[in-house]
């Protein structure tokens, strides 16, 4: 007899703008009609190839970046091929303008929701081909802070092309064995220099140390972090300087690559372990307080994890909605299960609520860089950047969890593609700042800038005030969440600075979730949409008010119950 057996049809992705319905409706409200018809071909075309490269990154799902150390005659070259689809993908951010839209600013201050609406169409087809461009970003906006002018004119037009053969990317090279955390503790000596002569930027210094990661070492320039001879110790100590990664003839200028890393996810990102051995560099800002002046890169980097984790969550659920639609189990499609759909239900609340907490950065940041920003922008941006990172981060870990899961045993074996978006995810919530350091780094926010605390009290109740309809409720138990939270920190920050470190990560998230549904909410009654209303309706049931949580005796619990 001739068995058949059953093959189930695979999920499949259409045009990825066209069917997300929660972005569109967030970018009509977020851009005026005129400035949304200009765009939304480019959202169209970005929507279309999110679609055509997603088949494209199944096929190419077991090549990796290659190192080849030596030539065939014993040089050493120190090569990295990258993969066919980062290749196609880097020709397509350049044309695209993925981050050259933010700098042209045609739109003025919507160019960032214009621009970090492409990259959310775009990262998730990309195998993470977002880490250069987040980089990329990073470095044209530290530049011109740093408002070194001959840097600033060799690399930003490079930086912010739209033509594949002059597009450069940027790599940020700051973790060190001694701390990706505590980077204040980089080993990295600066020695200053005068033969150095002939380089595109008249260097200052050549750097000798290892940096112990750093992604997507393809890269055309770098920015990094070391100590200048005879500085003191600490951040403050460090100097942030530029460098151009290859001389004229394509030779890395005395930087050796130990090894790429073999990690967890994010496999087509060649990330390297690299040997500085006398590396001529720039002092980009003078030679002294090299974290602070790398900052505006953190917070262009966290913001673009943010938008990456929204992006990679969206599409988990594309393909978990498409399968629901197809797969048949007990008698029903599971589009056709209760459970399964209420499953499904909560992932999707999660995703839309996260993107209103990411825009809501985007468009204040597009605000600033326009020069048109609002009462507190600024401040309000140092503190929702890493809210906003943070949350997103943990939240699209447990969603893509729960995507595998949805697809059973399918969701977790490798040909169908479906793990590698868990495994690429949980970068998210580490690299940028862990979970932890942002948190800490949201309280240092509030507790250094007085302005911060009302600001968002402020926008806390112009919220609530918004809702007055079937939502009001539910955005009055969370603008009440957040105000709890507040007042938690300013009475125990006064009274007991250890017990504020130890629920850090509980604040952060209580005001993280708290906002993400309070913008949703806003979204929802200011719109009349049935889908905002029940995204926010159930993103409500899950906790948003994290602070109330008991502790316990946590040295004990943490440690180990028979220590002592
Ligand atoms: C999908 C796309 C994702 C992107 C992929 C990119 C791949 C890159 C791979 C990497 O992971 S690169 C490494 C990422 N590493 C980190 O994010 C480091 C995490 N650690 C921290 O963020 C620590 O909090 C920090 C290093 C900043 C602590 O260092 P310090 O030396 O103790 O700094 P301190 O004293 O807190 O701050 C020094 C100055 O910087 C202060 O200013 P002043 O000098 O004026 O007092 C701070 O206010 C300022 N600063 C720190 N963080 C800031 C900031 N300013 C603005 N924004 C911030 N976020």
């Amino acid at each position: 007899m001739d068995f058949a057996p059953f093959n189930q049809p695979p999920p499949r992705l259409g045009n990825q703008w066209t069917e997300d319905r929660a972005l569109r409706s967030l970018l009509a409200r977020r851009l005026p009609d005129a400035v949304l018809a200009e765009v939304r071909p480019s959202l169209e075309r970005m929507g279309a190839l999110a679609a055509e490269l997603y088949p494209l990154s199944l096929a190419d799902r077991q090549n990796e970046p290659v190192l080849t150390t030596w030539s065939p005659w014993g040089e050493r070259i120190d090569e990295i091929e990258i993969t066919p689809l980062w290749k196609r993908a880097e020709a397509i951010a350049a044309e695209e303008g993925v981050v050259a839209t933010a700098y042209e600013r045609r739109h003025g201050a919507h160019s960032r929701v214009h621009q970090f609406a492409l990259a959310y169409l775009f990262g998730p087809s990309t195998d993470i081909y977002s880490c250069p461009l987040a980089m990329t970003d990073g470095a044209a906006r530290t530049l011109l802070a740093s408002g070194h002018r001959e840097a600033i004119e060799r690399a930003l037009p490079r930086l912010t092309s739209r033509e594949p053969a002059t597009f450069w990317t940027s790599g940020q090279w700051m973790t060190e064995s001694t701390g990706g955390s505590d980077v204040g503790r980089s080993e990295t000596v600066a020695v200053e220099a005068s033969d150095l002569g002939g380089l595109p930027v008249a260097g200052t210094h050549r750097l000798h140390g290892r940096k112990w990661f750093t992604s997507a070492t393809t890269s055309q320039m770098a920015l990094t972090l070391a100590r200048p001879e005879g500085n003191g110790p600490g951040g403050r100590g460090l100097a942030l300087f530029y460098l151009e990664l290859r001389d004229e003839r394509g030779r890395l200028r005395h930087i050796e690559v130990n090894r790429l890393k073999d990690k967890l996810g994010t496999r087509k990102v060649p990330t390297a372990e690299l040997m500085l051995r006398g590396t001529p560099a720039t002092a980009l800002a003078g030679t002294e307080h090299g974290v602070r002046h790398i900052a505006p890169m953190l917070n262009v980097t966290r913001t673009w994890n943010a938008v990456t984790a929204v992006a990679l969550a969206r599409r988990g659920l594309a393909l978990a909605r498409d399968y629901a639609r197809k797969r048949v189990a007990f008698g029903a499609p599971l589009a056709d299960k209760p459970l399964h759909l209420d499953t499904l239900a909560g992932l999707v609340a999660e995703q839309i609520a996260g993107l209103h907490l990411v825009f809501d950065v985007v468009a204040r940041i597009g605000r600033v860089e326009a020069g048109q920003a609002e009462e507190h922008d600024e401040a309000l941006l140092r503190l929702l950047t890493p809210l906003a990172k943070l949350t997103t981060g943990k939240q699209t870990v447990a969603v893509l969890s729960e995507v595998l899961e949805s697809f059973g045993g399918a969701g977790y074996v490798e040909d169908t593609g479906l793990p590698v978006l868990l495994r690429d995810a949980q970068v998210l919530p580490i690299w940028e700042g862990t979970t932890n350091v942002l948190s800490l780094d949201a309280v240092r926010a509030l507790a250094t800038s007085p302005e911060t605390g009302p600001a968002l009290l402020a926008e806390v109740a112009r919220l609530r005030a918004a809702c007055t309809g079937p939502l009001a409720r539910t955005a009055s138990d969370a603008a009440n969440a957040i105000e709890r939270a507040l007042r938690w920190l300013m009475e125990t920050g006064g009274t007991s600075p250890l017990d504020v470190e130890a629920g850090a990560r509980r604040f952060a998230l209580t005001l993280g979730r708290s906002l993400a549904l309070l913008r949703l909410a806003e979204h929802a009654e200011a719109t009349g949409q049935a889908d905002a209303r029940a995204a926010a309706e159930r993103f409500a049931s899950a906790p948003f008010d994290l602070l109330a949580a008991p502790r316990g005796d946590v040295r004990l619990l943490a440690l180990g119950l028979d220590e002592g």
